[in-house]
């Protein structure tokens, strides 16, 4: 194993579950690599992580670039765990009338994003003796409802790369976790869902008393990754208590 500070990679890590993870994961004692594409704000992180005595280092990158992600990778000097989060949802509309933009976009961000970085990650995490991907999919991902087909087939997509990935790479140092996180909320996932309407944004979560939070989410993560190197979390499913299905939420309104 390589000895000295592990390095950790995380992606869209700008806000939300992407930001705590990074967070956690600096104060688990690794060096946390914030890929994002909004410099300001993973500048704003690495430095906040800096001053706190965390070791952080901000990289712009936009994961459906293959060009960007390769010179990012061969950048680096190391990498022990990838944190494949960046990702999200794009509209709620119906198969019937779905915006074929939305699925697309869904797909490069949350299925080829994932493969690039992975793709170019996974040479400096099996060389790294002790290597970690996470794929953090969704709900999402192991079942579908109404409106959310688009998200839901991307996240699929996420998943069977996961699964497929532990299968193709078993005897090597490397392991493959999946999160599959419910109902989480962040700051930006249902805005974005919904192209900036905050109202539709905020009748997601309209009476549901206790949604996740991405910390939740962060401490999950960071709860798999620092298993010892023999335990491999195949896939967690994390839920708030009152959502028990992608289609059963308590509400009290
Ligand atoms: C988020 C969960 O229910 O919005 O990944 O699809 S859901």
């Amino acid at each position: 194993m390589t000895t000295g500070t592990p390095v950790a990679v995380v992606t869209g890590a700008s806000s939300g579950i992407g930001a705590a993870t990074a967070r956690r994961l600096a104060a688990a004692g690794y060096h946390v690599v914030l890929a994002a594409r909004r410099a300001e704000r993973i500048e704003a992180l690495a430095g906040e992580l800096v001053s706190a005595g965390h070791r952080a280092t901000a990289h712009t990158l936009d994961v459906t670039d293959r060009a960007a992600v390769d010179a990012f990778a061969a950048g680096l000097d190391r990498c022990d765990v990838l944190i494949n989060n960046a990702g999200g949802a794009l509209g709620a509309d119906p198969v019937a009338t779905g915006d074929p933009a939305d699925w697309r976009r869904m797909f490069e961000v949350n299925v080829i994003g994932t493969l690039h970085t992975t793709q170019a990650l996974l040479p400096a995490l099996t060389e790294s003796g002790d290597g970690t991907v996470v794929v953090l999919t969704s709900t999402a991902g192991h079942g579908t409802y109404e409106g959310g087909a688009g998200y839901v087939a991307a996240k699929h997509g996420a998943h069977v790369l996961a699964e497929t990935l532990r299968l193709e790479i078993v005897g090597t140092p490397v392991r493959v976790i999946e999160i599959a996180p419910g109902m989480v909320r962040t700051e930006e996932f249902a805005t974005t869902r919904f192209h900036g309407d905050a109202e539709k944004a905020a009748k997601v979560y309209a009476g549901v008393p206790e949604p996740l939070t991405a910390d939740d989410i962060a401490d999950t993560i960071t709860w798999a990754v620092t298993r010892p190197p023999h335990v491999n979390i195949d896939l967690l499913m994390v839920r708030p208590r009152v959502q028990a299905s992608n289609t059963k939420v308590h509400r009290e309104l």
